[in-house]
């Protein structure tokens, strides 16, 4: 099995001091830095845009990994991309034409991903698996940080692993007492905002969360 990696979501970071956060968290062994941009449409949350990418690009060598909670996502992927990211997940409930997406995505040379909700079936991503590097499955109601792990979406994750050999990402209360069944079932990204940046030690929570 290939090293677990950690994306840190910011979304749980002081955003009085964002820049020196993430420094703080890629000093710390973060893999990549996870951006949860949400419109108020697709969630009932507000949070981030393209002007906060930009403004931490020049923060950190990571790649930026940027998760689209939005409605009509293909009008944002070339701003979200010229603004810095490296990777663009969005969501198969948000998107009409899920294959145009990716296209797009691949015309910028980025890695794409594509994410479930919880109550979403991996029936619903099975026809673009093939076209995308990493499946995002959701251990919490998308839209806030701080919730707790669905354990129920451990079965999820299983069955996606069986029919998908590339990267597996789970966003959502994970921590390091679900870290571990979480990559069992099949995970290898982890995404954790409030169990880092809720810490007092982040090298100390990535290494627990790494096992
Ligand atoms: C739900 C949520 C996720 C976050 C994740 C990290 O939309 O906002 O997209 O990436 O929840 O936060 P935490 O505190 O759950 O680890
Ligand atoms: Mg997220």
């Amino acid at each position: 099995m290939s090293r677990v990696l950690i994306a840190p979501s910011i979304l749980s970071a002081d955003f009085s001091k964002l820049g020196e956060e993430i420094k703080a968290v890629e000093k710390a062994g973060a893999d990549w830095i996870h951006c949860d941009v949400m419109d108020g449409h697709f969630v009932d949350n507000i949070t981030m845009g393209v002007c906060v990418v930009k403004s931490i690009r020049p923060v950190t060598r990571l790649p930026i990994d940027v998760h689209l909670m939005i409605a009509n996502p293909e009008k944002y992927v070339e701003s979200f991309i010229r603004a810095g990211s490296d990777i663009i997940t969005f969501h198969i409930e948000a998107e009409d034409d899920p294959k145009e997406m990716i296209k797009l995505i691949r015309y910028f040379k980025k890695k794409v991903g594509v994410s479930i909700r919880p109550k979403t079936d991996c029936k619903r991503i099975a026809p673009v698996l093939a076209m995308v590097d990493m499946a995002l499955v959701m251990t919490v109601e998308p839209g806030f940080g701080g919730q707790e792990f669905m354990l129920d979406c451990l079965p999820k994750i299983e069955e996606l692993r069986k029919i998908f050999k590339k990267d597996i990402q789970v966003d959502g209360g994970i921590n390091e007492a679900n870290a571990p069944e979480a990559v069992k079932s099949g995970a290898n990204i982890l995404v954790a905002g409030t169990s880092v940046f809720g810490s007092k030690n982040y090298a100390e929570a990535i290494r627990r969360l790494r096992g």
